[in-house]
């Protein structure tokens, strides 16, 4: 419950609500929106509504209204759960992490950004040198992350081509010493590439250029430079990653063509720009373009492409020099940010916060690989949240000694099981499919999916049905493989710009000595998430629930079924089932006392009995709500809303009582 909000504004805490319905939920929803209350929790969950306006709510003021209160104190906020995660690591000496989920363009990227600036604002009071640069590292490190892996996409201008978690480190006293940053560079493909090798080339064209013009915008890009020279990269890395994203773009206006027998291209000037951009003869580049040298027994010879599989290669060697040069990036990032010298036995525990930015669950009319992979992280973020919710309520029941019912939910572990299950799993038919030889196509695919998983209830082909997520196979074994020609590692590692034979080591290796397949997109996808979810498993989290109000950036649009829709694959009202299926409400007794004392005479101003507790008891006996309670050790839980909304509302009375008797005193006519 949250103080200074009335009802004008709606339920601050959806757990609240008289009735748990979706109607209920979304008129709620709604209305604070549209009251500008963009923040509401679900317990301990933020929900957050993009404004696509600007907020004057993050200053410093707002700052210190959020710092050290308890989360029913004030507005819901997000700067409200960056403090419960930063108490509860500096308190209690837990690990915890924030999740961030929602669509593209909810808002998680700047939902982030705003929790990175509240931890830093609220730490180092002492303004230690080295924790001050460690902060500027950790905060100029997103704008080089963002300059590099953002793009304009027709759903957000400031996209966010990849999944970040990032790990901030603190010491004993609470203040950051460093981080770690994982990437999960999916969104690589949700771009151009998406819509397949065919269109790629104009779209990619336009979409790298779009990166490329937005760093080198007047400031933007002067702030980008500063922040690349502070991280550390010399001026020829710099450089390097211009000439990257330079590479990618010329290579987007290549076409091929056939002159008889001998493929050819067409546009050979690019050719050249490109040579110089990889300080490369340009022969080599064209040959790498054309040919592919493969070994056959103890021959090596060069074999020439279709213009199919030259603009296949094309538009892998564009993908894999962006992903690569992102990938790089952050790692020197991790270099200087990695916590160092750091000695547990004289310092203390050295404890984190993790800060997940991640893709939402998306469906479009037409879903392929990237939508399969991405939904697929949703299943098992999902997973991983209704797990810990109620194993943080069982714990906290445990804790303080009350009795624990079970809860029935639905358990979304068979349908990640239906995806990375070993052996049966999607991703293990797919990557089967995918290990055979000769021409695999889409469509054996689906009939080795058909013939494994035909009996699962989670499983269909080719029916459309109500609440099932449709995908087209198409595209399934080329995205999966994701192969990137031999020849193209061995042109950017001989290249004499020692940056790009840095990033490509892997071009040493000559032709007879390659041997190892690659792992598949698909079991890399599948490692990195079941690492990601372990992560997560072993911290304290704290989930925020980004929703994107309409389709057109409007400040003023809530479009109800868009956000229906969103509250319903997020789970939202789940959540609220989950929440109140316990206790609604829990409070430590000095804070309960001290927001509802007045309205017992018991309580009011002091009380006289042996504890708190004891204190709580009898306040609650005395307006009797003795029966919705129970009593733990430091806490008492209220099981339904109604009860608490009485007692606020016996509190507001109280509170109008005695500013009435204070006015009275005070014009003396008592
Ligand atoms: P995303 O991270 O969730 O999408 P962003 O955080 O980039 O979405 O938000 C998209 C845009 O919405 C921003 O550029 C802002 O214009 C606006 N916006 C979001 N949150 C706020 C806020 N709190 N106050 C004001 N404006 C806001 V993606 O990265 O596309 O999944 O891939
Ligand atoms: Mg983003």
């Amino acid at each position: 419950m949250a103080e200074h909000e009335s009802l004008e504004f709606g339920k601050a805490d959806f757990v609240l609500m008289d009735n748990v319905c979706m109607e209920d939920f979304m008129a709620n929803l709604k209305l604070r929106f549209e009251k500008g209350r963009i923040y509401s929790y679900i317990g301990e969950v933020v929900v957050s509504v993009n404004p696509y306006r600007a907020m004057n709510i993050y200053g410093r003021d707002a700052v210190e209204q959020y710092r050290n209160r308890e989360l029913y104190e004030r507005p819901p906020h997000l700067f409200a759960i960056a403090d419960a995660a930063y108490k509860a690591m500096k308190r209690r000496n837990k690990d915890t992490c924030i999740v961030i989920s929602g669509e593209s363009g909810a808002g998680k990227t700047e939902a982030s950004k705003y929790i990175m600036q509240y931890i830093a604002a609220i730490t180092n009071p002492n303004q230690r040198a080295e924790v001050e640069r460690v902060k500027n590292m950790l905060l100029k490190s997103n704008c080089v992350l963002e300059a590099f892996g953002n793009a304009k996409t027709n759903r957000n201008d400031n996209s966010s081509r990849f999944g970040k978690y990032m790990d901030i480190n603190f010491d004993f006293k609470g203040d950051p010493i460093g981080g770690h940053i994982s990437n999960y560079l999916l969104e690589k493909v949700r771009g151009p590439y998406a819509q397949g090798p065919s269109c790629s080339g104009a779209l990619g064209c336009a979409k790298y250029y779009t990166t490329l013009s937005s760093i080198n915008d007047g400031a933007d890009f002067k702030a980008v430079a500063d922040a690349m020279k502070v991280i550390g990269f010399t001026s020829e890395e710099t450089l390097t990653a211009y000439k990257i994203l330079a590479t990618t773009l010329h290579l987007g206006n290549l076409t091929f063509g056939v002159d008889g027998d001998v493929i050819l291209i067409q546009n050979p000037k690019v050719v050249s720009v490109i040579g110089e951009l990889l300080s490369t003869p340009e022969d080599n580049v064209e040959k790498a373009l054309l040919f592919r040298t493969v070994a056959t027994g103890r021959d090596v010879i060069d074999k020439q492409h279709t213009a199919q599989e030259a603009g296949y290669g094309r538009d892998a060697l564009a993908k894999a020099m962006y992903e690569r040069l992102f990938c790089w990036i952050v790692g020197r990032i991790n270099d200087v940010i990695e916590v160092k010298n750091y000695d547990a036995r004289v310092h203390g525990k050295n404890t984190v916060i993790g800060v997940l930015d991640i893709y939402g669950f998306e469906i479009f009319q037409n879903n392929s690989f990237e939508q399969f992979c991405i939904n697929y992280c949703n299943e098992k973020l999902q997973q991983l949240f209704i797990q810990l919710v109620l194993k943080q309520e069982q714990e906290e029941y445990q804790r303080e000694g009350i009795p624990w019912k079970h809860i029935d939910y639905f358990n979304n572990q068979i349908i990640v099981d239906l995806v990375e299950q070993q052996h049966k799993g999607i991703f293990s038919v797919l990557d089967e499919a995918c290990m055979n030889v000769g021409k695999v196509t889409d469509e054996v695919f689906l009939q080795g999916l058909n013939g494994k998983l035909a009996k699962h209830v989670h499983y269909t082909s080719r029916k459309v049905g109500r609440n099932r997520n449709l995908y087209s196979v198409v595209g399934f074994i080329d995205k999966n493989k994701d192969t990137l020609f031999q020849d193209f590692k061995r042109l950017l590692y001989n290249s004499s710009n020692p940056v790009f034979k840095a990033m490509w080591p892997e071009g040493k290796l000559r032709i007879t000595e390659v041997t190892k397949r690659p792992l598949t997109a698909a079991t890399l996808f599948k490692n990195s998430m079941i690492s990601l979810v372990e992560n997560l498993a072993c911290k304290e989290p704290y989930y925020v629930r980004c929703i994107k109000p309409n389709d057109v950036k409007s400040p003023l649009l809530f479009e109800q079924e868009r956000c229906r829709h969103q509250v319903e694959y997020l789970g939202l009202l789940e959540n609220v089932r989950v929440r109140r299926a316990g206790f609604a409400y829990r409070q430590t007794y000095p804070r309960f006392l001290q927001r509802y004392k007045m309205i017992s005479e018991f309580t009011w101003p002091n009380h006289d009995l042996p504890s708190d507790r004891e204190a709580v008891k009898r306040l609650l006996q005395g307006c009797g709500f003795d029966h919705d309670v129970a009593y733990g050790k430091t806490k008492v839980f209220v099981r339904t809303p109604r009860t608490l909304f009485s007692l606020e509302a016996q509190r507001a009375d109280m509170l109008q009582r005695i500013v009435l008797f204070l006015q009275k005193v005070w014009r003396g006519t008592l």
